[in-house]
């Protein structure tokens, strides 16, 4: 505080982020981390913020969603000169509405949010407000993408749609935290999207409302239960819930491809092809060569393979039945009926309580079922596909013909 004003200091500089576990990207931040510090404020609080420059480059921070002066807004060249290299620049301004905010540079903007260059704010109601109700857990984070080769450390700056990495608050799985909560904790759970692509986020175990978007909180006639919301781009969502169901429950989001790590992408299909003799041949040449797909691609996450330095695995992490294949924006939300309130400390994986857990059959089976390939049901047949419905597909990649 200084004089009534509540004062807050923003150092644009390179930052290093560890991604996940033996992954460490070279990234662009604030005070020494990408995204910046999570600024919280109270509604009409006036807010002074300092921001000073270390980048190579001129900047400027807008403060997304905010009621504010016009020069305060933050467009560089359009109400305010850009914040030159080595230079403090002042934001002054009062938090005129309560809610989810984020803040960005608007300067050479997609150099510098690709570089990750981005944070978020909380504005607290000043008092009950009949829109915002309270809750015993608040998280709050950010949605952005990377385009890091497999090996390196500096995202590619002029990627405009194939991003390979998507991150919560720049991790990814299984470097992100798990949401350690109460049975009946009230949960809140506010996400901004500042990637260049929308996200469909999926809670499993629970429905959940949409109580706030980056314009404020929304009207309750608006409101309905649902377990996945879109986060579009320069959206924020803030939802809802009670967290009454005990267990792990994946918080994710439902495009696959944002729940693995960088790969390369000129992958063919191998799903159905049996090419174990042509393995058996190269390796007699090349003995590291490993050609993986063959039943999907969970393989890649159980063999471990050897990759390059510096690199996140594709899919990975570890819970208590094995191999998770998830990396990405993928966590836990991790519900317990012993977790003290305010208590934010991870209590490990569930115990399932006795037969409470999927299991193998080991019976007999009743005869399936099945349609043929032109989609009419067929007679009860014993266990055997029929043989029009086996695929063998091989899709030959793009970009590489010529090469066999
Ligand atoms: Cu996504």
């Amino acid at each position: 505080m200084n004089g009534g004003v509540k004062e807050f200091h923003l150092v644009a500089e390179p930052v290093v982020r560890e991604m996940t576990q033996g992954f460490k990207a070279h990234l662009w931040g604030y005070n020494g981390q990408s995204p910046g510090p999570t600024i919280e404020v109270v509604e009409g609080d006036r807010v002074r913020v300092f921001v000073t420059n270390k980048l190579p480059e001129h900047t400027s921070i807008h403060w997304h969603g905010q009621r504010l002066p016009n020069g305060m807004d933050g467009v560089g060249g359009l109400t305010q000169k850009h914040i030159p290299p080595g230079k403090t620049f002042v934001y002054e301004f009062v938090a005129r509405r309560p809610g989810t905010f984020m803040y960005h540079p608007h300067a050479d903007e997609m150099v510098q949010m690709a570089m990750g260059m981005m944070g978020s704010w909380v504005t607290h109601p000043k008092a009950r407000h009949p829109l915002i109700d309270e809750v015993d857990r608040d998280f709050v984070f950010l949605l952005s993408a990377f385009d890091i080769e497999p090996g390196s450390y500096t995202p590619k700056i002029m990627t405009m749609l194939d991003f390979n990495l998507f991150t919560f608050n720049s991790r990814v799985f299984p470097g992100i935290d798990s949401m350690n909560v109460r049975k009946g904790d009230r949960v809140r759970i506010r996400v901004g999207n500042l990637s260049m692509t929308n996200h469909p986020m999926h809670l499993h175990g629970h429905e959940f409302l949409v109580t706030g978007t980056d314009g404020g909180p929304t009207p309750r006639s608006t409101r309905w239960y649902e377990v996945t919301t879109d986060v579009a781009v320069g959206q924020m969502r803030q939802i809802e819930f009670v967290a009454d169901e005990e267990g792990d429950w994946a918080f994710h989001c439902h495009k696959s491809h944002h729940t693995m790590n960088a790969m390369g992408h000129d992958v063919p299909t191998m799903i159905g092809v049996d090419h174990r003799k042509v393995v058996k041949e190269i390796t007699s040449v090349i003995p590291d060569y490993m050609v993986m797909g063959e039943r999907g691609m969970a393989d890649m996450a159980e063999m471990e393979m050897p990759l390059p330095d510096n690199t996140a695995p594709m899919m990975g992490g570890t819970g208590p039945f094995g191999s998770l294949e998830m990396g990405g924006m993928f966590t836990v939300l991790k519900v317990r009926r012993e977790q003290k309130p305010g208590d934010y400390g991870d209590p490990g994986w569930y115990r399932h309580p006795e037969g409470s857990v999927a299991y193998e059959f080991t019976g007999n089976l009743p005869p399936q079922l099945r349609s043929d390939s032109a989609g009419k049901s067929a007679a009860p047949s014993r266990g055997q596909p029929k043989k029009d419905v086996e695929v063998r597909i091989r899709k030959p990649a793009s970009g590489h013909q010529g090469h066999h």
